[in-house]
């Protein structure tokens, strides 16, 4: 089927969340839909929101703009527009956007009737923000524990939280995130030198295909986890990532509140030693 037929085939009415057909057409290339309505508004009143915020600040140096989360004494209260209230929007507007996307995402697989991998994938991603700037500082108590949005700003946040528990390198859930991570490049780098070493050899010279793929990696390190495996291989790496990196920010503050290194302490206490 040549893609023209293919998209009169597809990009007819049909595969909506809500709204029915109220939103479901096209602009040029671009799906609306209900959720691309949504989008745009929070997405844009989120973005004024961050000008207006660098207008009433000190500075338009784009590296030192900041947004800061309303002061301690707040709590898990309003804050007045200028003393993090801005922030609390801002962070709605963010939310809003981010969920509008996935479920934009979800309409649209539904649309071609693909599985919902994509949204799932996207919504870890949001899981990680979630988590940074409503669980962590719903568990502590005040809104005044999310990170300021700023370039600078945020790195003097990851860096001071980060000394709060001495060392964050021995947080277990950190060294799996930090893990994860490695290991998805690891395995992206494989891929993707594999797949051009394959199916771009050059001009004048044949493609190679599956089997090729297959008996590099049986030659090289005795197993080959195949070309569907590698990408389910691939998703589980990059989601994990994002999983232990909500995991081990969650879990400081709200479940341990010492230095990271003294957690470690339990493999000294264990009765085997005495
Ligand atoms: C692999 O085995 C494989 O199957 C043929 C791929 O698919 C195309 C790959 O991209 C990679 C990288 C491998 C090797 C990876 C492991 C975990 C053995």
């Amino acid at each position: 089927m040549s893609m023209l037929s293919f998209e009169r085939k597809y990009r007819v009415r049909g595969g909506t969340l809500i709204g029915g057909d109220l939103f479901d057409f096209w602009v040029g290339q671009f799906y609306v839909g209900f959720f691309g309505v949504t989008t745009i508004f929070f997405a844009l009143l989120g973005t004024l929101l961050i000008l207006y915020g660098a207008a009433i600040g000190p500075t338009w140096n784009l590296w030192q703009i900041n947004i800061a989360p309303p002061d301690l004494k707040y709590g898990l209260g309003l804050a007045p527009l200028k003393e993090g209230g801005l922030w609390q929007i801002i962070t709605i507007c963010a939310i809003g956007a981010f969920v509008s996307w996935a479920l934009r995402q979800v309409e649209i697989s539904r649309k071609l009737g693909m599985g919902l991998h994509i949204p799932f994938a996207f919504s870890f991603a949001i899981l990680a923000y979630v988590t940074l700037v409503v669980v962590r500082p719903l568990l502590l108590g005040a809104w005044g524990h999310g990170f300021p949005y700023g370039i600078i700003s945020h790195l003097d946040w990851v860096s001071n939280v980060g000394y709060q528990y001495l060392h964050f390198h021995y947080n277990p859930a950190h060294m799996l995130a930090v893990t994860f991570f490695f290991t998805t490049t690891l395995a992206l780098s494989m891929h993707g030198s594999l797949i051009l070493s394959v199916t771009n050899p050059g001009k004048g010279k044949v493609m190679k295909e599956a089997e090729h793929e297959n008996t590099f990696f049986r030659d090289d390190i005795g197993y080959s986890i195949g070309a569907l495996g590698i990408h389910r291989l691939g998703l589980f790496l990059a989601l994990s990532a994002g999983f232990w990196s909500a995991v081990c920010i969650v879990i400081s503050g709200p479940f341990w509140t010492r230095g990271w290194p003294e957690w470690w302490n339990w493999w000294l206490q264990l009765p085997i030693w005495s």
